[in-house]
């Protein structure tokens, strides 16, 4: 596969590396994030037309459990090489932080496991015994989709096995499964909707996703859109909105916006749609002003970079180096 051409602004062209996508990648979770937060639960048509990083509950630029949880799966991947159920449970309570908004049933998982539950068992315990469906499986998975994107058949296996040690229904595997493909054929400049719907492994989502092969037909607003696929919590919905964020904007600038505007689990949604779109186009295609405004503590956005950078380097047979 050849590296997609880039245009750089002063108009030099210049190859798209690995890391640059691969930074894109877990920065554009970030600033998906980040852009989506303050507008959580807000009625779409409340929502403005151009979004932009606007203050919020916790300072403009931070981050919620999406990017939380993805930092903690990345650097368990990076110590473990591979999804080890025990490790990954263990560094999500590490990081844990209460106020950056888990879901309800994730906290009811962590709260089994410091119980003294089996962390294989946990996540079947919640809603009713189902588990969840929720998108906190699909919100984080970007490292997942760095670390293997060589290997596609791997990566969907890699992406369930660390869906599953929060999310055990069908569907909040499934959406973690179809969001690993999405990146990693946005990584390594494939398909991206094809890619991600021979992934699905559930009827849902697999519906979902041909739902948004048809929506591509004309140009839709973000009110038919939401109106269509839905943009809740639920990972049929918000993973196919995301892609479909993705895959109708040819730019993270319109992609990620788009995504916020759709409503409901805004910060996901477009953590979501800016992981695949930030794959797809690199960091470099990230406006700046975006970057800069994200929180930069101990555990955010150089942090972000460089363990998007060691991911690259895990496991690379021929030389250890990003190419
Ligand atoms: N049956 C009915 N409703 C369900 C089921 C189910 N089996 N599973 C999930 N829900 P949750 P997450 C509903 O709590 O996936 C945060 O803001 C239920 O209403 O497991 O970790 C994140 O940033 C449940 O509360 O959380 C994400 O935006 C909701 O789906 C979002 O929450 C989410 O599932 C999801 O995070
Ligand atoms: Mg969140």
């Amino acid at each position: 596969m050849l590296p997609r051409m880039h245009q750089n602004l002063d108009g030099s062209t210049a190859l798209e590396s690995v890391a640059d996508r691969a930074s894109g990648a877990l920065l554009g979770t970030f600033v998906g994030d980040a852009l989506g937060m303050p507008f959580e639960g807000v009625l779409h048509t409340l929502i403005p037309e151009h979004v932009e990083m606007v203050e919020a509950r916790r300072g403009r630029g931070t981050y919620t459990d999406d990017t939380q949880m993805m930092i903690a799966l990345a650097e368990s991947l990076i110590s473990q090489g591979r999804v080890d159920a025990e490790h990954l449970a263990q560094a999500f309570l590490d990081a844990f932080d209460a106020d950056r908004g888990y879901g309800s049933g994730t906290r009811r998982v962590f709260g089994l496991w410091r119980s003294g539950v089996p962390v294989a068992d946990a996540a079947g315990r919640v809603f009713d015994s189902r588990g969840s469906r929720g998108n906190g499986a699909a919100m984080r998975i970007a490292p997942i989709a760095v670390r293997f994107r060589d290997d596609p058949e791997r990566l969907v296996v890699e992406a369930a096995a660390s869906a599953r040690v929060t999310h055990r229904h069908a569907v909040g595997v499934d959406g973690a499964v179809v969001q690993a493909a999405a990146i990693g054929a946005a990584l390594r400049g494939e398909d991206i909707l094809e890619t991600a719907r021979s992934a699905a492994g559930t009827a849902e989502l697999a519906c979902a996703l041909d739902a948004v092969g048809r929506l591509l037909n004309r140009e839709r607003t973000p009110a038919e859109v939401s109106a269509r696929l839905g943009s809740s919590a639920d990972a049929c919905e918000s993973v196919a909105a995301a892609l479909y964020s993705a895959v109708a904007n040819d730019c993270f600038e319109a992609a990620v916006p788009f995504a916020v505007r759709l409503g409901g689990d805004t910060d996901t949604v477009a953590a979501m749609a800016g992981a695949v779109t930030g794959a797809r186009e690199g960091r470099r295609a990230i406006p700046a002003r975006w970057l800069e405004a994200l929180e930069d503590s101990h555990r955010g956005r150089t942090h972000v970079h460089s363990l998007a950078a060691r991911l690259c380097d895990v496991g690379t047979s021929r030389n250890n180096t990003c190419r």
